[in-house]
């Protein structure tokens, strides 16, 4: 019987093509943990930790992910090399929130458990809808506020999207950097699929402002006020004609059905390490696909790692709306994986068992920054 033996952490750095700026906060490098899980068999599985270097998204970040997964997270799976990936699931829950340091081991473990049966993980998570799972999905990008606070230089960058073929752009906002440069992008494409994603950064009397930008038919506005106040959204959803979509406040399925029964939502941005894994993510967009409400898949800065993950995730039925799923090279010069490529505005779902991909190892050597081996 196939068991986990042996965690290797590794820690890498990979410098941003340019650096993003959100309301919280810029990033000009990337730091990263890859989770690998192997098995009695000697085959490697996946995972990438989506935290940030520093708490400004979430409470997670990279010191505080290794902690846990070492002290805590590994050793309740390597007690007895447990890779059947529900019962994975059930062992991380003992654990108080860390979902991003959970996902990536979960997902490690998973991958790991699906190369050994050759399955894919698109099929893995789309097995509840036969037929219905696509093999490649439709890909936005999200545009960060220029660091220079040029409008100039925030339409040359939309428009090289736009040229690669981006089928939607999401805008950074944060009060100072809104109408505007929201108005300048929409009266350039007055077609294109366009929303926007303050990252908390308004208030509840903000309602106005926000209110302003009704005229220019965006798509939603994701996460406008701070994660914990549903009520506070729901009572902006009354105010504006934009569809509120929330990203940060969504953290579990019980959330995902609050904030949907409270109205604080319509549209649902489903990130796997925000809301502790893939088996998750999958009972969110099950949850809303019920429902009949829109989601999509969001994304942090993945390696090729996280990014395959995703579009896997992206190809299930629910996932109505264009995601953050861009090809590599909308971060990266060079992607830890074989990159992704867009093709007419669109990513492959990957044909080979797991996730699909693993590091080159050579690349993954370069970029490593430290690394621990973890075994039972
Ligand atoms: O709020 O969606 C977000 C990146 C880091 C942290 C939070 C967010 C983002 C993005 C980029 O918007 C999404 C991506 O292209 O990966
Ligand atoms: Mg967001």
């Amino acid at each position: 019987m196939t068991r986990i033996d042996r965690i290797r952490l590794h820690r890498i750095d990979m410098p941003l093509i340019r650096p993003f700026r959100t309301s919280f906060g810029t990033q000009d490098a990337r730091d990263i943990l890859l989770v690998e899980a192997i098995t009695s068999d000697g085959v490697s599985g996946w995972g990438e930790c989506v935290a940030m270097s520093w708490p400004g998204y979430s409470y997670e970040y990279v010191d505080g992910c290794v902690d846990v997964l070492t002290e805590h997270l590994v050793p309740l799976v390597l007690r007895d090399g447990v890779v059947d990936p529900l019962e994975v699931h059930r062992r991380l829950a003992r654990v108080q929130g860390h979902p991003m340091a959970k996902t990536a081991l979960e997902t490690a473990i998973l991958d790991a458990w699906l190369r050994t049966r050759s399955e894919r993980l698109v099929d893995f998570l789309g097995a509840e809808y036969p037929g219905q799972v696509r093999d490649e999905v439709d890909c936005g990008v999200s545009v960060g506020i220029p660091p220079s606070e040029s409008l100039s230089e925030l339409l040359d960058e939309v428009s090289g999207y736009v040229d690669a073929g981006y089928r939607r752009i999401k805008l950074k906002i944060e009060p100072g950097w809104d109408a505007q440069p929201v108005r300048a992008v929409r009266e350039t494409w007055p077609e294109i699929l366009l929303q926007t994603d303050a990252n908390q950064a308004y208030t509840r009397g903000d309602a106005a402002l926000l209110a302003a930008m009704d005229r220019f038919d965006l798509l939603l506005v994701e996460q406008p006020l701070p994660e914990d106040d549903l009520l506070g959204h729901a009572a902006l959803a009354r105010e504006i004609t934009t569809p509120v979509c929330l990203d940060e406040s969504i953290t579990s399925v019980a959330v995902a059905e609050t904030a949907l029964a409270v109205e604080a939502t319509s549209v649902i941005n489903i990130k796997p390490g925000r809301v502790g894994g893939y088996l998750t993510a999958v009972e969110i967009h099950d949850l809303c696909h019920q429902r009949g409400v829109v989601v999509w898949c969001g994304g942090m800065l993945e390696t090729g790692i996280g990014r395959a993950a995703n579009v896997a995730l992206a190809a299930l039925p629910g996932f109505t709306l264009p995601g953050d799923t861009s090809a590599s090279n909308r971060y990266y010069a060079v992607d830890v994986t074989p990159p992704f490529v867009l093709d007419e505005g669109r990513l492959a779902v990957p044909s080979a068992p797991g996730i699909g991909v693993e590091p080159i190892p050579e690349i993954l050597a370069e970029l490593t920054t430290w690394s621990a081996l973890i075994e039972r």
